[in-house]
């Protein structure tokens, strides 16, 4: 078998997603997520003028060769521009093969290790009662893991979520997506001091409200430094956190051992990583509890299971980051890993609006705050082009944020 042909299909029902589709000459097609958010037409450059041409002719079922090939011989590695265009190719090849063998991406995977897979979703709110709202939602929509995100007296923003218009026609299948993209970039203002001392009478609230039971996570998207997210952590243990996510900027591995060792709240981090180096030292010397890389993000399916592997020697478990940034080819792929690795911890899921469902149309479901993957042969997602091509680009960036003076700060 042999690629014939690879597009590179950009479409925006709701945010801007980009899916790479390769065609066999036997007319199998598979598809792959390489959505990067904010920065989306240099993957797409990336693929066009890079990597499209050097897959024409060449077999299809050679993954982890094809994988090899885009990753070394590119000479500049890693990054997140190359490696959600590898990621695409790798999650497209596992479609075609998983289509050809005329069985669910899992079970070339191993199997099913569980029969479902749990999620959490989000819940933000400017102020307590409107969290409380929000929980309420999450869980009439069935979630059993909510994440916690709340604004912060006297800041006008609540940091690190997707701000902006609720989409109207979203579906509600696991909350209205909001978006997080903006023509202009949004500034958010920060403050770490009034942040710390706030936080813990918000988890003291919602237990209260919503009792022991339910798993509550939170997310500090890098913006503390490792002596803060210790304090952070130590504060929040009363509250038994499922975890503590992103507290500070990993790319310094070594600081999240100052964390670990004033505080027995659960660690996440890791989805702006990607590849295993970003691990190596918090994973071999048990600094995390999770591990948060997107399938789309990292690579693809063949790496990440590389990494949950080694985690696995750790005790540590996985966690794929899945905001509806990452798009339903992303998505899939991540619940057909989830379900078939040992060490799954949780999936992120936020839902999609009800447009972007209808452009990708896939075999997942979610029920009862759980997905599975369903048993269309691939990954089970199919790319509707003409009604993609009805939603064009649109310019869009993440917000930033800026401390009260003005300097800016990790968003
Ligand atoms: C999460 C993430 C997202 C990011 C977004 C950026 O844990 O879901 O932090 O909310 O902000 O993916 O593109
Ligand atoms: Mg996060």
């Amino acid at each position: 078998m042999k690629i014939i042909d690879a597009q590179v299909i950009v479409t925006n029902p709701g945010r801007n997603f980009v899916t790479l589709k390769i065609t066999t000459d036997e007319g199998i097609t598979g598809l792959g997520d390489a959505t990067l958010n904010g920065r989306e037409l240099s993957v797409v450059s990336y693929l066009r003028d890079h990597v499209v041409p050097l897959l024409l002719g060449t077999d299809p079922h050679r993954i982890e060769d094809t994988w090899q090939y885009l990753y070394r011989g590119a000479y500049w590695r890693r990054g997140p521009v190359t490696m959600a265009a590898i990621a695409a190719v790798d999650v497209a090849l596992w479609d075609i093969k998983a289509k050809v063998a005329g069985l669910p991406l899992y079970q070339l995977l191993g199997g099913a290790s569980r029969d479902r897979v749990r999620t959490y979703g989000h819940a933000n709110g400017a102020t307590v009662p409107e969290l409380f709202d929000s929980v309420r939602a999450r869980l009439a929509e069935g979630y059993q893991a909510v994440r916690i995100q709340t604004g912060v007296p006297g800041l006008k923003t609540v940091y690190g979520v997707h701000q902006g218009t609720a989409i109207a026609e979203a579906d509600g299948v696991a909350g209205a997506p909001r978006l997080d993209q903006h023509a202009t970039p949004l500034v958010e203002d920060w403050d770490t001091r009034a942040y710390l001392r706030h936080m813990p009478t918000v988890f003291e609230a919602v237990r209260n409200e919503f009792g022991p039971e339910l798993p509550l996570l939170h997310d500090a998207h890098h913006r503390l430094t490792p002596i803060e997210a210790a304090r952070l952590g130590k504060s929040l243990e009363p509250y038994d956190l499922f975890w503590l996510e992103d507290c500070t900027p990993a790319e310094n591995q070594d600081g999240l051992r100052l964390v670990r060792e004033h505080t027995t709240t659960p660690l996440a981090i890791g989805e702006v990583f990607n590849t295993v180096f970003d691990y190596q030292t918090l994973v071999a010397d048990q600094l995390i509890d999770y591990v948060r890389s997107a399938v789309t993000h990292f690579g693809g399916v063949s790496p990440l299971r590389k990494l949950f592997d080694f985690a696995a020697q750790h005790q540590i478990k996985s966690a794929i980051h899945g905001p509806e940034d990452i798009s339903p080819v992303g998505m899939a792929a991540a619940i057909h890993l989830d379900l078939a690795i040992h060490n799954f911890g949780i999936q992120e899921y936020s839902g999609y609006t009800a447009r972007t469902h209808e452009v990708f149309q896939h075999a997942f479901t979610f029920e009862d705050g759980h997905l599975h993957p369903g048993e269309a042969p691939g990954i089970g997602v199919e790319l509707d082009e003409e009604m993609a091509a009805g939603h064009p680009y649109e310019q869009a960036y993440l917000p930033v944020n800026r401390l009260q003076d003005g300097t800016i700060h990790d968003w």
